[in-house]
């Protein structure tokens, strides 16, 4: 339960620089600020941190600069950057997740979506220089090159004593999560999962060990009348929307619906993509005792969907506000707005061309190289049958229908964690956003292999895992979930002189 965790126990304060707002590349098609009297607008940014090859780590760290009077933060725009000020392509770099805590409790979250929070005039969140913050984070090197990168965020800022901040009530927050909390609250929305391309957590749930993924935070019963005043949902690519639904006296209704409104041609399987977030009329009156609960739904028609996430942060204001529709007796609009325009850092789709071989094509390996079922991953590369390496080392090991390859990460010391998932041969492409996916004929993925506690780190602990017995015979091409330029291949075949490849 990382998010009740004492702040003391983060990592080392990290210096924290307030930089003007000014000169700063908007954000395209940004939602307007709610301008107030006496608002300031800051500009903070933390790092950079080297950000280590191929990282993918959960990191935790205490801020030691915030605004230093009371005030409302009535707007918060996230992002990464690198020191020249540029945005890192989100197929070199990305923010997996970012999560503000103040008060050991979630204050503002972003992933690669970069959803920005404004609040609908006459609400704010209510700070107090005495206030604690950390920030718990990942940031994912899908490179295998060093990097540098801070995180930024810009606020728009009310202090308690300029005449916009005596316009604005406090609102408080409850963060809904479909597997949460803890720090990594995710589930896999696989092609086997849900109906007709679509499966809905936790809706759609089958298996016991699903079933153990469900969070505690996947409901919450409302203590006292409130009105909530504005949310968004957090989802991964595949991802289409989260829902926020009300039960009270055995009726159900809908809440709000945050969509994924996706730039990608090749539809909902990347970060291009925008959520939608509640308009800034929106009012929803929830009475004691009521029952909210999220669903998250994703796309399983192209590919199957590891380590996913579903999560909506509700805001919301103490009794009933004006202008609050009671979501069971009046007509309340459940359908929101994006928050910004397509990013440009999410313009390399990949898929493109051809930039490897076509393991199919691939003869099989002789001498040495034919034996042992042992597949080493050092460096970045699959030691045998990576479609980037030469000669012998690039043909696809073969296996005996019935037997496995087994594969060993000799990264995981330098925590570096790689992945084998199917994907769809030739799997040969340029990479990209959108490209490779977890498209194979059959499903398989090894999970994250590498070692460390499981609040704090994406892995399967354990740094081997063998390939599934009940392949058919043929040519299977996988890629690194972690660093997608890694491709790999293998072969099903039997011992047959016929079976030539
Ligand atoms: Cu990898």
């Amino acid at each position: 339960m990382l998010l009740r965790l004492p702040l003391a126990a983060l990592a080392a304060l990290v210096a924290l620089a307030l930089v003007p707002a000014l000169g700063q590349a908007a954000i395209p098609g940004a939602v307007p600020s709610v301008e107030y009297e006496g608002m300031q607008k800051l500009k903070f940014k933390m790092g950079p941190f080297t950000i280590q090859p191929g990282q993918n780590e959960i990191a935790f760290r205490g801020i030691d600069q915030k605004p230093q009077v009371p005030g409302y933060i009535t707007r918060f725009e996230p992002n990464i950057e690198r020191p020249d000020g540029t945005v890192p392509g989100v197929d070199v770099i990305h923010l997996h997740h970012a999560v503000w805590l103040a008060r050991s409790y979630p204050m503002f979250a972003s992933g690669e979506e970069k959803t920005i929070y404004q609040f609908p005039r006459g609400y704010g969140y209510r700070h107090d220089p005495k206030d604690i913050w950390g920030m718990t984070d990942m940031i994912h090197n899908l490179m295998p090159n060093e990097d540098k990168i801070s995180i930024t965020w810009e606020m728009d800022f009310v202090p308690l004593d300029s005449p916009g901040g005596r316009q604005i009530q406090e609102i408080e927050q409850t963060w809904m999560d479909v597997a949460g909390l803890k720090a990594y609250p995710v589930f896999d929305a696989k092609r086997s999962h849900g109906t007709k391309g679509t499966f809905t957590f936790p809706d759609q749930v089958k298996t016991a060990k699903e079933r153990a993924k469900i969070g505690a935070a996947q409901s919450y019963v409302v203590p006292e009348d409130m009105t909530v005043v504005w949310t968004a949902g957090h989802l991964h690519p595949g991802g289409l929307y989260t829902d926020l639904k009300v039960t009270r006296d055995g009726q159900t209704r809908n809440l709000f619906r945050s969509t994924a409104e996706y730039w990608e041609p090749a539809g909902a399987v990347s970060w291009d993509v925008a959520m939608t977030a509640t308009k800034p009329g929106y009012r929803a009156l929830l009475r004691k005792g009521d029952k909210v609960t999220l669903h998250a739904t994703y796309d399983t028609s192209k590919a199957s969907w590891y380590e996913s996430m579903g999560i909506m942060f509700m805001w919301w204001a103490k009794g009933e506000q004006p202008g609050a529709v009671d979501p069971f007796a009046g007509a309340l609009e459940t359908t929101g707005a994006i928050t910004h325009g397509h990013l440009p850092e999410n313009d390399n789709h990949g898929g493109k061309k051809a930039i490897l071989p076509d393991a199919r094509r691939l003869l099989s390996p002789t001498g040495p190289r034919s034996r042992g079922a042992l597949v080493e991953i050092s460096e970045f590369l699959y030691r045998r049958g990576d479609l980037s390496l030469d000669g012998q080392a690039q043909l696809p090991p073969t296996v005996r229908p019935g037997q496995s390859l087994t594969f060993k990460n000799r990264d995981a010391g330098e925590k570096i964690y790689h992945t084998i998932t199917a994907c769809k041969a030739p799997c040969n492409r340029d990479t990209g956003v959108a490209y490779p996916l977890a498209n194979g004929p059959v499903d398989f993925d090894s999970g994250e292999l590498g070692f460390g506690p499981k609040f704090a780190t994406p892995t399967e602990n354990r740094d081997s895992w063998k390939t599934p017995r009940n392949l058919k015979k043929g040519t299977y091409t996988y890629f690194c979930r972690v660093h997608p330029f890694m491709r790999g291949a293998f072969r099903v075949k039997s011992g047959k002189k016929k079976d030539k490849r």
